[in-house]
């Protein structure tokens, strides 16, 4: 199929996955409104409906808690093809809500966005910057409590059963969640998803949540998981500096927003492995490295952070694969090239050490990720992730942000800069 062909296809997933002011991620598996995947499709709108665009970011704040918090998922309406649904979460909220975050894209994608179409913007941006600060203020104040990002459940990093998780989760105590069924595996093959082990886990830390009543200081203060992720801290050291942008395309202060930044960046040595040479995930309970080079710390040029050591990593697992980035280095006994986030290249992760590359004035490397992640879904489709290995599509087909990122990126048609 052609490129033009292909775009059309992406704006027709955009639309049928369109629920009326939120986008789910793809019908079926994911039925709901999720954070860093809505910010995705907000961009991928805006090559075609800046309207929309603005309107799925708007949607996804309205799901905001007093503290600042934009949750992970907003349950705008009860589906019972999706485990856990609102009623295992139990936060109380209208919309309801889970009761984690996720990686805040949405400035960073925000300002792609206003920068392209100022003049229908700036009003839309006006309403949303208020409460893009109040979130960035949360993270600082309930999710850096050693100086870079930490996360307290997988979920919230996005990359739910990477194997950056492995020291945390072995302490997390799974036996006592109860019963329950999943839904995820009778939408997608089972040897695709994380294993039972980790979902009794994930549901361990969720009552742990539920039973505090959210309340993210004893969370984060005796909760049954805390680990520091390169990722996040990548993506939200970018988010404070593209929020400040805005601030001052608004005239407001960008001041706060660039301490912020800075301080983040002072912490990075915390979470430097010298054994592994690498960034890598730290458990914040016990200072255990996970001792394995995942796909966020490439993010590291996103957040305009340059180390020859990381250049080096970069090449030699780069080069272990066929196709984009692996979400965990291949050479490493954790490497499953179809399970999730345990090795898997994904398309949307791709677009993001991309803009990393290119905003550094990497073009060839950045030219590379492009090609190989354009071969994934002409050959593919629209699918959730891929092998980076042999290109098999895995995980859920017309997928969101996969479109989003075909639209905004990856197509020889979108306008990148
Ligand atoms: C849990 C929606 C989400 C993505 C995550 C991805 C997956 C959920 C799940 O799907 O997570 O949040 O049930 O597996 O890991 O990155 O936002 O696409």
């Amino acid at each position: 199929m052609d490129h033009i062909a292909l775009d059309e296809q992406a704006r027709a997933i955009l639309r049928g996955n369109d629920r009326g002011g939120y986008t789910v991620p793809t019908a079926g598996l994911y039925p709901y409104q999720w954070n860093w995947d809505s910010a995705f499709a907000a961009w991928g709108f805006s090559t075609f409906d800046v309207d929309r665009a603005w309107t799925e970011i708007e949607t996804l704040l309205s799901g905001q808690w007093e503290d600042g918090m934009v949750p992970h998922i907003l349950f705008h309406q009860d589906d019972p093809g999706y485990f856990p649904g609102p009623g295992v979460w139990g936060t109380g909220r209208t919309p309801a809500t889970s009761g984690i975050s996720q990686p805040p894209v949405a400035a960073t994608l925000a300002r792609r966005i206003y920068e392209a179409d100022p003049e229908t913007g700036r009003d839309r941006l006006r309403a949303v910057f208020p409460k893009l600060l109040a979130w960035h203020r949360w993270w600082r104040a309930h999710r850096c409590p050693t100086g870079v990002a930490a996360i307290t459940h997988p979920w919230e990093s996005g990359r739910d059963n990477c194997p950056d998780w492995d020291p945390g989760m072995k302490n997390v105590d799974g036996s006592n969640v109860g019963d329950y069924t999943r839904r995820d595996t009778g939408h997608v093959d089972p040897s695709m998803r994380p294993g039972k082990e980790d979902y009794d886990r994930y549901l361990a830390i969720l009552q742990f949540g539920r039973e505090c009543g959210w309340d993210q200081e004893v969370i984060v203060r005796d909760g049954p998981f805390l680990m520091a992720d390169p990722a996040m801290t990548f993506i939200l050291l970018r988010a404070h500096r593209d929020l400040a942008a805005l601030a001052r395309e608004l005239g407001e202060s960008d001041a706060e927003l660039m301490g912020w930044a800075a301080d983040l960046e002072a912490a990075l040595p915390t979470i430097w492995n010298e054994d592994l040479s690498c960034y890598d995930a730290r458990d914040l309970r016990t200072g255990e490295f996970a001792g394995v080079l995942g796909s966020g710390a490439f993010l590291a040029w996103y957040a305009r952070v340059e180390n020859p050591e990381m250049e080096r990593r970069l090449i030699a697992v780069w080069n272990r694969v066929r196709f984009g980035i692996p979400s965990s280095d291949p050479a490493a006994p954790s490497f499953a090239p179809r399970r999730y986030w345990r090795g898997p290249t994904w398309p949307v992760v791709n677009s993001l050490i991309a803009m990393g590359f290119s905003g550094m004035g990497r073009e060839a490397e950045a030219e590379r990720l492009r090609r190989e992640t354009v071969a994934l879904i002409e050959a593919g489709g629209f699918y959730e992730y891929f092998d980076p290995m042999d290109g098999t599509a895995c995980g859920g087909r017309d997928f969101s942000w996969t479109a989003a990122i075909w639209l905004a990126w990856a197509s020889p048609s979108a306008g990148r800069d």
